[in-house]
């Protein structure tokens, strides 16, 4: 389903949720009473509990997701236009990546990726969910991308002590519950930014992970996935307006976040491995590690701890 966030049936549904009279709405949109029935039972067939009064329509119960709920949050992202929302697809990173200014979620993820060629696991139950950005940025501002997601993803997570390790992962009690793929498509500079956020909610994390992962249902079984979506549009909103103008405050407020800084970490990056203590993040995102008094800066990678 699509929903163009101009859409005059998300004003509608807003009138909904506050039971507007429908004279009040076939006169405010010039449409005919039949197209609001219409539009009520469209919302009815997707889930929701729509009350027909004498006086007008009233929202009495929402599914979650809420797919028209989500556009409305979507709507706090700047430069997207449209709302994608899918049962099921292959990947929302592959999907925004073929398409302009676009927010994609799917309830699950048939083939849903994560770096290099690895996989993230997308029962049905969580948040998967692509933004298709034109930011005219370098390549090499691809990490601050990762770092500015995973900042909002954590901060949508703070009440349940969220913690982001370097680079891409958000963890809550030292397991992993939300994990951010950026990729670049196109030519240096005129290209887009696909950002993609997987999060556990309450979809089954498969045995072999139940060590390194966890889901929000574990810690919280009243979360709602509509609530938290709605948190990381408006954090992913007011950090991207920051960006990249701002991005020291991004920076300093990561760091204030981070799980990674002042651990005895070993970094592999293709075949070579840096071992030592996180001291810092730098400038452009990079890891520093000390790594006997000498300092190395590794820009992206896989991140182990080794103390524990
Ligand atoms: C990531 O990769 O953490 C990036 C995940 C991005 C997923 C989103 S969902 C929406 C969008 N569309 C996509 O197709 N992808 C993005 P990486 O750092 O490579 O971590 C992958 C590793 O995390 C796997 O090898 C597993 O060990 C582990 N893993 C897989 N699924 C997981 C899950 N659901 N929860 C926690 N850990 C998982």
């Amino acid at each position: 389903m699509k929903i163009g966030l101009k859409d005059r049936r998300l004003e509608i549904y807003e009138d909904f949720i506050r039971g507007a009279r429908i004279e009040d709405i076939t006169e405010k949109y010039g449409i005919s009473r039949i197209s609001v029935w219409k539009f009520s039972k469209k919302l009815e067939d997707l889930g929701y509990i729509v009350e027909r009064g004498r006086k007008g329509y009233r929202i009495a119960g929402k599914p979650d997701p809420s797919p028209f709920d989500m556009a409305l949050s979507v709507r706090n992202i700047p430069g997207i236009d449209e709302f994608y929302y899918f049962h099921e697809i292959d990947s929302t990173n592959r999907f925004a990546k073929e398409n302009e200014r676009c927010a994609v979620f799917a309830e699950e993820q048939t083939k849903g990726k994560g770096r290099v060629g690895r996989r993230w696991e997308s029962g049905r139950g969580g948040i998967y969910f692509s933004i298709s950005l034109n930011l005219n940025i370098p390549i090499a501002d691809i990490p601050k991308i990762t770092l500015t997601g995973g900042l909002a993803a954590c901060k949508t997570l703070e009440n349940y002590s969220a913690r982001i390790k370097w680079p891409n992962d958000v963890l809550i009690n030292g397991k992993k519950v939300c994990g951010i793929l950026s990729e670049f498509v196109g030519e240096e500079l005129s290209a887009k930014i696909v950002m993609g956020i997987g999060i556990n909610v309450r979809n089954k994390i498969p045995e072999n992970l139940r060590e390194k992962a966890t889901s929000l249902a574990e810690i919280d079984p009243d979360v709602t996935i509509t609530d938290l979506f709605d948190k990381l549009c408006r954090y992913l909103g007011s950090y991207l307006r920051m960006f990249p103008n701002r991005w020291d405050e991004i920076l300093e407020e990561w760091k204030k976040l981070s799980d990674t800084i002042g651990k005895q970490v070993e970094v592999a990056v293709g075949n070579q491995k840096y071992v030592g203590i996180a001291v810092d993040i730098d400038r452009d995102g990079g890891l520093m590690i000390d790594r006997d008094g000498e300092i190395v800066k590794v820009i992206s990678g896989e991140c182990f701890y080794t103390n524990y």
